[in-house]
């Protein structure tokens, strides 16, 4: 069977998406494509052997021969696509964050509680790392025993100075951070703190880094470093500090080469670089769910929790003091 995907968005994730399923994965074809920028969307389009360019979301969700929904959009567009994707009970492939505030997230839990079953996959592509995989596995394998620390370090070489604002540092960027410490701890996050060293002079206004430190609510704590402008390139670390041990996340360099008295490896240049395998991954994953009617991998709860963090790291941010995550009950319909 081949699904029939229709993506909304076509910049650089929704053009990376458009590739690999078109040339990577199989039992799947793009057959539609929107933007709000046309010519962006044309020219996605021309890289595929038969999408047609919509003129917009609700048409685009609305065609018959669009079985399955990509959204690749900025995160304020997601809600106003998955909505209607819903009420039409196509599944969803939306790019994080699920929607930029709490509240928007908690409309999306509740249209799709509604709906009755899971049709929103969020694109939370870390769970799908072989590395990050494996750290999961040391932790629930119980040789480091209980972790107490997890601390997570997020560097971007650079991002784009007219469209990248001081909160996407949290709504767009820590967001991951958020997801991994969540998903690696298995604990939902009580209070978060974030602090701001001097500003990196290359990022100008940007509040650039900054480092927050999450309280979970069993215990345990997570730190997160996050850099937007340091240059040398895309680096993302983690470690896991237990009480009889640590894990720490492998270097995604596989080869370290010696020679004329230095030890050099390379840094990926990006987030394309660094998860390419990942992407296939939670991609094919939600291809061989739609395919069988449903979705797996990361959840709408996963999005609302973890943009229940994001809101109250913005906020910590301006005060400067440590602010409470406030979640509702979760559904039923996201029991593991
Ligand atoms: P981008 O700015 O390159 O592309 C976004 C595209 O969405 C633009 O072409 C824009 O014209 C279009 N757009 C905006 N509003 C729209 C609307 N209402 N309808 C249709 N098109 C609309 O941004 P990028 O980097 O591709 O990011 C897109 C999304 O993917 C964001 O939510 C971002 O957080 C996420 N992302 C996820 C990554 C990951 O590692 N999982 C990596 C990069 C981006
Ligand atoms: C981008 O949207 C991503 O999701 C990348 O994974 C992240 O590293 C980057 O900071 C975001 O802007």
């Amino acid at each position: 069977m081949t699904v029939r995907v229709g993506v909304i968005g076509t910049g650089m994730i929704g053009q990376d998406h458009i590739r690999r399923l078109t040339k990577v994965l199989k039992g799947c074809e793009v057959v539609a494509v929107t933007d709000v920028d046309r010519a962006r969307a044309k020219a996605a389009a021309a890289t595929t052997p038969n999408a047609r360019v919509f003129d917009d979301s609700e048409t685009l969700i609305a065609a018959d021969d669009v079985e399955a929904v990509l959204i690749a959009s900025w995160g304020p567009a997601h809600e106003a696509a998955i909505l209607p994707a819903l009420s039409a009970g196509k599944p969803i492939f939306c790019e994080k964050p699920l929607a930029t505030t709490q509240e928007a997230c908690l409309r999306i839990i509740e249209a799709e509680v509604a709906v009755g079953r899971r049709l929103i996959q969020v694109g939370f592509m870390r769970r799908y790392d072989a590395a990050y995989r494996a750290l999961k596995a040391t932790v629930e394998g119980g040789s480091i025993g209980a972790p107490l620390m997890f601390h997570s370090v997020h560097r971007n070489a650079t991002v784009p100075k007219d469209l990248y604002t001081s909160d996407m540092a949290v709504s767009d960027t820590m967001v991951h951070d958020i997801d991994v410490a969540r998903w690696l701890l298995d604990d939902e996050v009580g209070r978060v703190r974030v602090m701001t060293p001097r500003r990196n002079s290359v990022g100008g206004a940007l509040r650039d880094p900054i480092f927050a430190v999450m309280e979970m609510r069993g215990g345990a704590l997570a730190t997160v470093e996050v850099s937007v402008n340091i240059g040398y390139g895309y680096d993302i670390r983690g470690e896991i500090s237990a009480e009889q041990g640590a894990a720490t996340l492998a270097e995604s360099n596989p080869v370290v080469v010696k020679h004329s008295g230095t030890f050099a490896g390379r840094v990926p240049a990006d987030w394309r670089e660094r998860f390419i395998a990942a992407y296939d991954a939670e991609i094919a994953e939600w291809i061989a769910a739609a395919a069988a009617g449903g979705v797996m991998g990361p959840s709408a709860w996963d999005g609302y929790a973890i943009a229940a963090v994001s809101d109250a790291a913005l906020k910590a941010a301006d005060t400067g003091e440590a602010v409470s995550v406030e979640l509702g009950e979760r559904p039923a319909l996201y029991d593991a």
